[in-house]
């Protein structure tokens, strides 16, 4: 059975929505982060040397990056649904927005979180830091449009790797004056798959906030 190697509130949520869409069976193997530091246990590490979640075992096969986890998902178990083939016009486009997501449109948010950290001393960052996110955010309002997912109207398995990203944006709020992206976030944040992800993978604070807490 397909197993994943989930770590609390962290993009292995994008794995375990993956396989629900898929409505495919799997194991999920839990890990905790520290409450101190947030880091993944050491125990990580003996599945993958870089010791980051998510992990995907399925039969001999292991891959670490949720990207290409999410993307070798699609491809074997989608039977097309979810991503196109090499040779479809639209294919390109599927593959340069797989990667956006962890290769560039990440970047600011991570530093962001990071730099947060260093209090006054991380000043001097914040301009460029603010700008490279309001950039991505700006880019991936005008990509996604008038259209209800990233690849037009149907749903695909970038919409699974990109939630994270607009989730992640959207902490403290950033994109509720962004109509298109905050209607789109509720649009994926209510598919069952996206719900039944969370139950089973338990905590998640980037995802939709309970009512009391609106
Ligand atoms: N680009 C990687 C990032 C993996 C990653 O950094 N995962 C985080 C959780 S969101 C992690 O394992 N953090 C714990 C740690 O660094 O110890 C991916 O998309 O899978």
């Amino acid at each position: 059975m397909i197993k994943v190697h989930h770590l609390n509130n962290s993009r292995s949520q994008r794995v375990s929505w993956m396989l629900e869409e898929l409505e495919l069976g799997y194991e999920i193997i839990q890990y905790e982060r520290d409450a101190e530091t947030s880091l993944a246990p050491e125990s990580l590490k003996k599945i993958h040397p870089l010791g980051k979640s998510p992990v995907l075992e399925d039969a001999e096969t292991l891959i670490a990056e949720s990207g290409a986890t999410i993307d070798y998902l699609a491809r074997t178990y989608s039977a097309g649904g979810l991503c196109p083939t090499v040779t479809d016009a639209d294919y390109e486009r599927y593959n340069e927005l797989m990667h956006y997501s962890e290769g560039s449109a990440m970047l600011p948010l991570i530093l962001a979180l990071y730099v947060r950290r260093l209090g006054d001393a991380g000043e001097p960052l914040a301009p460029r830091i603010t700008s490279e996110i309001e950039l991505h955010i700006g880019y991936l309002a005008a990509t996604l449009g008038a259209n209800d997912y990233f690849m037009g109207e149907k749903f695909s398995a970038v919409d699974v790797q990109m939630t994270f990203v607009l989730e992640a944006a959207n902490v403290g709020g950033g994109l509720a004056k962004i109509p298109n992206l905050a209607s789109y976030l509720e649009r994926v944040q209510t598919r069952p798959a996206y719900l039944r992800a969370i139950e089973r993978g338990g905590v998640y604070f980037l995802g939709p906030k309970p009512d009391d807490t609106v």
